[in-house]
């Protein structure tokens, strides 16, 4: 187990001990870190802790009832108290970049149905500005490539007129997210202003999400890969 992976498995567990309570609605994040948050989640239920789960990812949604965490659909619930999730970056005002693991979608949903919501994250992920982790934008399949030259046309109005933009892919075919989009991927480098840009890109026809998760977390929960928790 890598130091990150280790700093990753401390911050799950400390975030289940510190804010997972009998009874709760949780939010449960896609990625590393929210799946470690996820098995010592099951390791509680196990243990005799009733707790139900709404799933931000097709892969949350299997580890979830591989462990036999009660999940629930927003067809069953109002608000969910308590969202765990982990960033690509967070600053030190908790915006985080995320859509790494093109989830961003359904994690944002469940963010907006958030009473709560907990970052949790190793120590790498703390940046001074977000913008070196390239920004995802979800698009829909129509049009993607003219979608692209309007965000194209939006960055370089903000000053990020050569960033690279692509289309993510893997084995050499475009990423799918689960709920059928695209993924465009854009290497801004350092982002003077990411509430403007969080708001204004998806103002764009064909953009369905973007990955700039502003003024979204509550708590930043930290952990080293020795154990040490910090709170932001
Ligand atoms: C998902 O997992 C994504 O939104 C985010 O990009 C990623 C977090 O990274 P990690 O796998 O390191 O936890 O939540």
């Amino acid at each position: 187990m890598t130091p990150q992976d280790r700093a990753k498995q401390h911050v799950g567990r400390a975030a289940v001990e510190r804010y997972v309570r009998p009874g709760m609605l949780l939010g449960l994040g896609s990625g590393t870190t929210s799946h470690w948050f996820v098995r010592a989640l099951g390791e509680a239920v196990a243990d005799g802790l009733e707790v139900r789960g709404i799933p931000t990812s097709r892969s949350t949604e299997e580890l979830a009832r591989s462990l036999d965490v009660p999940l629930v659909g927003f067809d069953e619930i109002d608000r969910i108290e308590l969202v765990v999730d982990g960033p690509d970056e967070v600053d030190h005002d908790g915006h985080m970049t995320k859509g790494g693991g093109a989830c961003l979608l359904w994690e944002r949903i469940v963010a907006d149905a958030a009473e709560r919501y907990l970052c949790v994250a190793d120590t790498t992920k703390l940046v001074e500005r977000l913008g070196a982790f390239p920004v995802p934008i979800e698009v829909v399949r129509h049009g993607w490539e003219s979608t692209g030259r309007s965000v194209r046309r939006l960055l370089s109005h903000h000053g990020y007129p050569d960033a690279p933009i692509t289309l993510r892919t893997k084995d050499g075919e475009p990423v799918v997210t689960d709920s059928g989009n695209l993924i465009l991927d854009a290497a801004l480098g350092s982002i003077t202003d990411p509430l403007v840009l969080d708001r204004e890109l998806n103002w764009i026809p064909g953009v369905v999400e973007n990955g700039l998760f502003t003024g979204i977390a509550d708590e930043v929960l930290f952990a080293d890969p020795d154990g040490a928790i910090t709170v932001m």
